[in-house]
């Protein structure tokens, strides 16, 4: 077995994979960005290394970079975690290059998987049934509307062969939508994959996201850990997430395990990954896989005691799978909430900023998956996902209701958070029937009722007067932690780089000025301007859509911070935002005599 791993992540998930190395007698080895000196993933380490500027193209995407650190640091294996290079083919063929163990599937898996049509072309010559629809890239509009009149027919989705998680997907209910839903998905298959291909498959109206756990080994043991739902989802980015699946009986359990399988066997996988369907009346549907370990592994952990991360790396090493098919039972039921730093009342509108008081739930079957701390800036730079309740209970009523009392004992101030949004959805008819709550995620009405009732302020952070402080320093390039020892009040105050980052939290107090709420709307986070739907001069309600930044191959939606006029329009389609940037100011109506 490897003697030290190189997690090649940050935040939650490279703490949930030095915790499985710890435990397996691995050295850990952190990389971090500039922007990340004081992560508590940085600190979690047994050394750490940094890689550059704060940009994940700058720092975390860089390979070089990367290995470089793996071989100095005497690393034998790289754990990408998920997102980042987790799906990089050609990451994986440097690490088996460069002699590293690339913990994760072979290259040529990831290929197969990373373009959905060959994926679908793979599937359907396993068996594994697919989503009615093109399994070859469909070239024009007039091929699609050709083949959907001979044999999908309306209504269809178009998507990305470069795509997955929705990005590039648009739905086509008539021939009238046609052109725009292809062009669209085209242009998006562009832009973010450098692929204009698109398939069409049929558009199935209400489906739940069920998705197959699989492990597999490379002695040729392939096995499932049943199944999850995931169906929650907001812009195709899943909110909440269960396991088992309410919708999935025993015979149905076996039926989509033993499609997980067979999908891993047809691409001659290794390693932990996930078969992602759509279940609709009964029947299940190959959707995509993914090739990595997922955010919500952890619901299924819970609920078969299998540590997915632990086998995944035993794995890779060249272990056999620790147990068999017959030897894994589902038992009680298990819920996962993400706690990003949004705000779902504004349209999930995304709040970065410096976390005040922080303290985790605990108690009885609670697990907390965290990146996030006392004193923690949440950057625009990085995923806003800075956390993850999970509970275990008996079943889904008492799951529901350990997960309302834990979310209600986890306090965190300072930041927006999808807490008070878990609260009110999982108070909901439709959670406790099982529904897909597709409607309540796109009902504003309903989303801005899940505000808060008190606005969260910014909150000064409790700083102790120790006599022993630790610092960090970095020694040409290496960080290594020291501890000084030193009076209270004797110079060691934070502005020295101790601890945690205390920059004051600029985007709240420039929020806080005029009386009446300023005109200007700035842009919360780092991106690209993707779509700009008003113009100058427009009459705008508050809540009204006014533009979509795109960043970190995720749409946000800016909305109107109060009723008025654009008086003034900053921005420009196409065109790179930074956070703070001057979006538009709004002109208030004259008040009413
Ligand atoms: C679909 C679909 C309907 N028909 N494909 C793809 C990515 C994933 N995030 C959701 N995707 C969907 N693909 C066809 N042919 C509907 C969705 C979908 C969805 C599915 C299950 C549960 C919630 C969903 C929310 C949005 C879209």
């Amino acid at each position: 077995m490897f003697s030290k791993v190189l997690v090649a992540n940050r935040g939650e998930i490279a703490i949930r994979v030095m915790r499985a190395l710890e435990e397996l007698g691995i050295a850990s080895v952190a990389v971090y960005s500039e922007a990340d000196r004081d992560a508590p993933h940085v600190r979690r380490a047994d050394e750490a290394y940094l890689l550059g500027p704060g940009p994940a193209a700058e720092s975390y995407l860089v390979v070089e970079k990367i290995l470089e650190v793996a071989k100095q640091s005497g690393a034998e294996a790289i754990h990408p975690g998920y997102g980042f290079l987790a799906e990089n083919a050609p990451f994986a063929r440097a690490c088996d290059e460069a002699g590293i163990v690339f913990i994760g599937p072979p290259a040529d898996a990831i290929d197969s998987m990373g373009s959905k049509t060959k994926a679908r072309e793979l599937m359907q010559a396993a068996g594994v049934p697919i989503v009615p629809g093109t399994t070859d890239p469909v070239e024009t509009v007039e091929d699609a509307r050709k083949i959907i009149d001979d044999s999908i027919g309306y209504p269809v989705a178009i998507k990305a062969a470069g795509g997955g998680g929705g990005k590039g997907f648009r739905v086509a209910l008539t021939e009238d939508e046609l052109q725009d839903a292809f062009e669209g998905a085209a242009r998006e298959g562009e832009k973010f994959f450098s692929d204009a291909t698109v398939y069409i498959e049929r558009y199935l109206p209400d489906p739940r996201h069920v998705e197959v756990q699989v492990l597999a080994d490379s002695h040729g043991n392939v096995v499932h850990l049943f199944e999850r739902d995931c169906s929650v989802q907001r812009r195709h980015q899943k909110v909440i997430e269960e396991a088992p699946a309410p919708a999935v009986d025993p015979e149905l359990r076996e039926r989509i395990g033993k499609i997980g399988t067979e999908a891993a066997k047809a691409v001659g996988y290794r390693s932990a990954g996930t078969i992602e369907g759509l279940l609709q009346n009964g029947e299940y549907y190959f959707l995509e896989m993914n090739t990595r370990v997922q955010v919500e592994h952890c619901v299924t952990e819970m609920v078969t005691g299998v540590d997915i991360v632990r086998e995944q790396i035993l794995v890779a090493g060249g272990a056999e799978l620790s147990f068999k098919q017959e030897d894994v039972e589902i038992r009680g039921h298990a819920i996962e909430c993400r706690i990003n730093a949004e705000d779902a009342s504004k349209n999930f509108a995304p709040a970065p900023g410096q976390i005040g008081n922080y303290r985790e739930p605990s108690g009885p079957f609670v697990r907390v998956d965290s990146g996030a701390e006392t004193g923690y800036a949440v950057l625009p730079l990085y995923d806003p996902m800075i956390a993850k309740l999970i509970v275990w209970d008996v079943d889904r009523e008492a799951s529901t209701r350990r997960m309302l009392r834990a979310l209600s004992e986890y306090e965190l101030e300072g930041i927006k958070t999808l807490i008070p949004f878990h609260e009110a959805l999982l108070k909901t008819d439709e959670w406790a029937n099982g529904e897909t709550c597709r409607n309540l995620m796109e009902d504003k009405k309903w989303l801005k009722s899940t505000a808060p009732d008190k606005a969260v302020e910014p909150v000064d952070v409790d700083e102790d007067e120790k006599v022993e402080r630790d610092y960090a320093v970095e020694v040409s390039g290496r960080k290594f932690d020291v501890k000084v020892i030193g009076s209270a009040f004797g110079g060691g105050g934070s502005a020295n780089g101790a601890g945690p980052a205390r920059q004051a939290p600029k985007r709240s107090e420039r929020k806080k000025s005029a009386g009446g709420g300023p005109d200007q709307i700035e842009s919360p986070l780092q991106g690209n301007m993707w779509k700009v739907v008003v113009k100058q001069g427009d009459v705008v309600e508050e809540g009204q859509l006014l533009c979509i930044i795109e960043a970190m191959k995720m749409e946000n939606e800016i909305t109107a911070h109060k009723a008025g006029t654009i008086a003034t329009l900053s921005i420009e389609e196409g065109k790179p935002i930074s956070a703070g940037d001057p979006i538009a100011t709004i002109a208030s109506p004259p008040a009413a005599e």
